[in-house]
């Protein structure tokens, strides 16, 4: 079942760090230009450089969608790299009526071998049953997001409560139902965190927005994670992919992959779990 592959691991490498692999041609170091296949090379020495610190890897799909065929092709050859000791989730953030969703679900965990997903509940339970009847992959559904956007709909209250705190009670049923649930915090809210945590006790958090979006990495691994410390990914994208835009590149993004599970475990450590 995912949410045991996914504490395995993180018990076994003692990390809790989510490797983004956003790839994108405009912010890769320029010597990278002249290489035959600039991304695949620019993924593979990431993948390298971050596997001893990565417990998953989140691929957003629009960094490969947007390259059309050459984008397909990237992504393929780039799963191929991936480490067996680490999730692979596909950030694809989707859902539609049952019919379509059945097919995005055949696409990420049939077709390309995905561990999870990110998807949205705006469409509601039904949208979301073809993807949790996949019962050994995990389904991230989006609670409450790192943009400021979030305040739009997110935080509107309902009955009292911000939507945000119904999406987390409503997973938490579903997860009863299916047991392969998690939700997506992002780790720019600070005080929210502890309230999703709250209800939903035993959901894995996947907690985007630490790095170049400022987040509160010790909110984030206090209370995204659950009472043994466990069941959370904190995800970093552009502050480890673009550490450096010399040769180094990669040794840099390896520093700061160590970097960062090395804070998040003295912040696990302080919290006495
Ligand atoms: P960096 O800001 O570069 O670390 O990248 C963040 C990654 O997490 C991107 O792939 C975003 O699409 C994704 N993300 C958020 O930034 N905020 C969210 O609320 C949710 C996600 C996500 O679902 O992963």
């Amino acid at each position: 079942m995912f949410l045991e592959k996914l504490n395995t691991i993180i018990s076994t490498k003692k990390t809790l760090l989510c490797v983004g692999l956003d790839p994108d041609i405009e912010q890769i170091p320029p010597f990278l230009l002249s290489k035959l296949d600039p991304l695949l090379y620019f993924n593979q020495k990431i993948v390298e450089a971050t596997g001893p610190y990565a417990a998953a890897y989140k691929l957003n799909l629009a960094f490969y969608e947007a390259l059309g065929i050459a984008g397909w092709d990237l992504l393929e050859k780039t799963l191929a790299l991936l480490p067996e000791d680490a999730v692979v989730i596909a950030d694809a953030k989707r859902a539609d009526v049952p019919n379509t969703s059945r097919k995005y679900a055949e696409a990420y965990f049939k077709t390309y071998g995905f561990d999870a997903v990110t998807v949205s509940p705006y469409m509601g339970l039904d949208a979301l049953e073809p993807f949790l009847e996949h019962e050994d992959r995990g389904i991230f559904v989006l609670c409450l997001t790192s943009n400021p956007g979030s305040a739009d709909f997110q935080q509107l209250p309902v009955n009292e409560d911000p939507l945000y705190l119904k999406v987390a009670e409503r997973v938490m049923e579903w997860n009863f139902i299916y047991g392969n649930c998690g939700l997506v915090v992002g780790g720019t809210h600070f005080n929210e965190i502890e309230r999703i945590r709250s209800v939903a006790p035993s959901l894995p958090f996947l907690i985007p927005g630490v790095g170049a979006q400022g987040g509160n990495l010790e909110w984030a691994v206090r209370y995204g994670t659950d009472e043994r410390g466990l069941g959370a990914l904190i995800n970093a994208s552009r502050s480890i992919l673009y550490a450096s835009q010399d040769r180094d590149f990669d040794r840099a993004a390896a520093e700061k992959a160590r970097a960062l599970r090395d804070q998040i475990n003295q912040v696990l450590q302080a919290a006495g779990k």
